[in-house]
C-alpha cells in the first residue's frame, strides 16, 4: 500500500533467575490491529545448570545460576499500523522466590525509508535522553531495580514468575515528535428539504487513518 522500508526493532535481555525447570519465556512486539510482528521464545535452562546462566544474582535456595538472554525483533514498519506493543510472558509455575524473572536495558529503535514522504523523516531511539527507561515499562508484579555484577534489570527474585509480565506501548508520537495537532474550522450548508439524511466530515493522514470524523 505504502512503499518503503520504515523498520522497528527492539533489542534487550532478559534474565532468568533460579530454578527454570522446563519453562520458556517469550517476547512478543505487536502493531496495534493486535498482528504479531515479531516474536522470540528462549528455554531457561539454569535447572540443568547448562552454561548460558552463570551470573549470582538472587536467590539461594538450591545455589541456581542466574543468567540473561540477548534477544532482537525486529520487523518492516508502516505508519497505518499504529502504536506497536512489547509484551514479556514466560510458562513459569511457581512462585517468586523459585524461579522468576526480569527484563533490562531494552531499546526500541525505528528507521524510516528518507525515500518516502513522511511529516518529519526521522531515525532514532524512542527514549533518547529519558533519563530511566526502564522505569517506563509496565509489569504487574511490582518490579524494582536490581544490580548484578554490574548489570541492571528490573523483577526478578520475590517479585515475577507465575503470570506475572512485563509490557510497553510504543506511540507513534514517540517516533515522529514535534507534530501536535491540525484543526480544521468551516462550515457546510444545508440547502432545501433534508429529511433525515446527514452529512460528515472525515480528516484523515496520507496513510489513511482517520484522526477526526464529524457526523
Ligand atoms: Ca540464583
Ligand atoms: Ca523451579
Ligand atoms: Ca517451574
Amino acid at each position: 500500500m505504502h512503499p518503503g522500508t520504515h523498520k522497528v526493532t527492539l533489542t534487550g535481555r532478559v534474565w532468568t533467575i533460579d530454578s527454570w525447570d522446563g519453562e520458556t519465556f517469550t517476547v512478543e512486539m505487536k502493531n496495534a490491529q493486535g498482528h504479531v510482528l515479531d516474536s522470540v521464545q528462549v528455554r531457561g535452562n539454569n535447572f540443568e545448570g547448562a552454561a548460558d546462566e552463570t551470573l549470582s544474582c538472587e536467590g539461594t535456595v538450591g545455589g541456581w545460576q542466574d543468567g540473561y538472554f540477548n534477544i532482537e525483533l525486529t520487523s518492516d514498519y508502516n505508519p497505518s499500523m499504529g502504536n506497536v506493543e512489547v509484551r514479556v510472558t514466560s510458562t513459569l509455575d511457581q512462585g517468586a522466590g523459585d524461579e522468576s524473572i526480569g527484563i533490562g536495558d531494552m531499546e526500541f529503535h525505528y528507521d524510516f525509508d528518507p525515500s518516502v514522504e513522511w511529516v518529519q523523516p526521522t531515525t532514532g531511539d524512542v527514549d533518547e535522553g529519558v533519563e530511566d527507561p526502564m522505569a517506563l515499562w509496565e509489569n504487574n508484579c511490582g518490579a524494582s531495580e536490581k544490580t548484578c555484577q554490574g548489570h541492571t534489570y528490573i523483577g526478578g527474585h520475590n517479585q515475577c514468575a507465575n503470570g506475572h509480565n512485563f509490557w510497553r506501548v510504543f506511540s507513534t508520537q514517540d517516533f515522529h515528535p514535534g507534530v501536535e495537532s491540525v484543526v480544521l474550522t468551516g462550515k457546510v450548508w444545508t440547502i432545501d428539504s433534508w429529511d433525515g439524511e446527514t452529512f460528515t466530515v472525515e480528516m484523515k493522514d496520507q496513510y489513511g487513518n482517520v484522526l477526526a470524523t464529524m457526523t
